[in-house]
């Protein structure tokens, strides 16, 4: 298992402290444990923020940045080392070796908060914290107001507060050297489950079976698990974007849509695939799934530094309806039913969001109302799709219930593009020849 050395997270913190002014102050709250039935909890998943710059996976915590302050700058407030409780939910850090093993200046308990943040906030000439944590801003108010009452001397507070999620949202845009390896991980065990998952599916296992052979892969090979909940729609579920029910058998002559993707030291793999349940694409399956990989394949070779994520859903969109008029499931000129946006009861999504340490991650889309061009180190997804719904009417019955999505996952390198999800089979003969059994390398990605 890779792990991600000490200095790059003290490194981080130097580097967002580093744009900001002297005694700067930055607050950034860990996850906290929640209930999933009484005394029992759902999974901890830690603060993507908070794991950015901590790599500290322990639930109620707080990170405090403070630039140019005379007692350190990096500062943590963690659990307290206790016995008993380590017995039943299992070892903590504690502050010692909060110190050591995560490079930090100084780390308190957290029943010292009230005591230590006061002091801190006195010097303070601004103040940087997630001003949507309702719970750390009133606790941040409690800490001004104990600033007034025990230093009487202080000439005046930060008089607001900054978004610290904005700044970081654009650090985390650009992945370093070392989380792009990380992300190849990712996608690479995310690849090998969706191959798995088409090895396996015959006609009539269900849905969950399939979800049950991904997420096997996912952590045999070193995932924490699922970074999205899985979704396995066979049939007219393709056309349920955010099915995650995965409940129903899975029929021959059906499609089946697989959107998962595993989660690798935090980082989120994202890919869908969509096949047919027996094996042998039919032809309208055939002609809709090529038009969509026809997308797929266009908007990845148009991606390079200085391309927009809007340049290549225009891309997409022109592709899909001028492929969806050839196929006459839409009647009229390409550019005026563009215009109408009529395709988007086929194609109702966007093509592409950012992917890192959430699936659909952090950074801005526009920067001074205009697409932000693509850069170095930028990873996301690349996902056109057609749902043509059970229902839809004045379609031929042959097309209804067809709902495919074909989903790669995206580095910007300096001259274009690397696909990080080329691991598993996308086109017709590659998806048919891995199901029929042939060696998954031979049958040709
Ligand atoms: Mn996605």
């Amino acid at each position: 298992m890779k792990h991600l050395p000490v200095e790059v997270f003290i490194q981080r913190r130097r580097a967002l402290m580093a744009s900001l002014p002297n005694k700067a102050l930055l607050l950034v709250p860990s996850a906290t444990l929640v209930t999933r039935s009484r005394d029992t909890e759902h999974p901890f998943r830690q603060d993507s923020d908070f794991w950015y710059l901590t790599g500290f996976n322990e639930p109620d915590a707080l990170l405090v940045l403070m630039k140019g302050y005379s007692e350190g700058e990096q500062f943590l407030f963690n659990q307290p080392k206790d016995k008993l409780m380590e017995t039943w939910t299992g070892i903590r850090l504690g502050q010692e070796a909060a110190v050591i093993q995560l490079g930090f200046d100084q780390a308190f308990m957290l029943t010292e908060i009230d005591q230590q943040l006061p002091k801190l906030l006195a010097e303070a000439s601004e103040v940087w914290m997630p001003i949507e944590d309702q719970a750390l801003y009133s606790r941040y108010l409690f800490w001004r107001q104990q600033v007034r009452a025990r230093f009487k001397r202080v000439a005046s507070l930060p008089a607001r507060i900054t978004d610290l999620s904005q700044q970081l949202g654009e650090m985390r845009l650009i992945k370093a050297p070392e989380e792009i390896e990380l992300m190849k991980e990712a996608a690479r065990i995310s690849a090998e489950a969706h191959c798995r998952a088409m090895q396996v599916c015959r006609p009539n296992m269900y849905e969950y079976q399939l979800q049950a052979e991904l997420e096997h892969e996912f952590r045999m090979q070193g995932a924490s698990g699922p970074s999205y909940g899985s979704i396995v729609g066979s049939g007219d579920n393709a056309c349920v974007l955010h099915y995650v029910e995965n409940k129903d058998v899975m029929q021959a002559g059906d499609l089946v849509l697989i959107d998962a993707g595993a989660e690798y030291q935090g980082y989120a793999g994202d890919i869908t695939r969509t096949f047919p349940v027996s094996g042998i694409f039919s032809l309208q399956q055939k002609q809709l799934y090529s038009l969509v990989l026809k997308a797929n394949l266009l908007a990845i070779s148009l991606t390079r530094p200085g391309a927009t994520l809007d340049e290549l859903h225009q891309a997409v969109v022109h592709c899909l309806v001028t492929g969806l008029v050839e196929l006459g499931l839409l009647k009229g000129e390409v550019e005026a039913l563009i215009e109408a946006e009529s395709y988007k009861v086929f194609f109702m999504h966007g093509t592409s969001h950012w992917l890192g340490l959430d699936v659909h991650d952090v950074g801005l889309y526009r920067q001074d109302g205009k697409a932000r061009p693509l850069e170095e180190g930028m990873v996301f997804t690349i996902e056109p799709g057609l749902y043509i719904a059970p229902d839809q009417q004045g379609i031929d019955p042959l097309w209804q219930g067809l709902g495919i999505r074909i989903e790669d996952d995206i580095l910007v390198t300096a001259t274009g593009c690397e696909v990080l999800t080329s691991g598993v089979p996308k086109t017709i003969e590659g998806i048919e020849g891995l199901m029929k059994g042939e060696d998954h390398a031979a049958a040709g990605v």
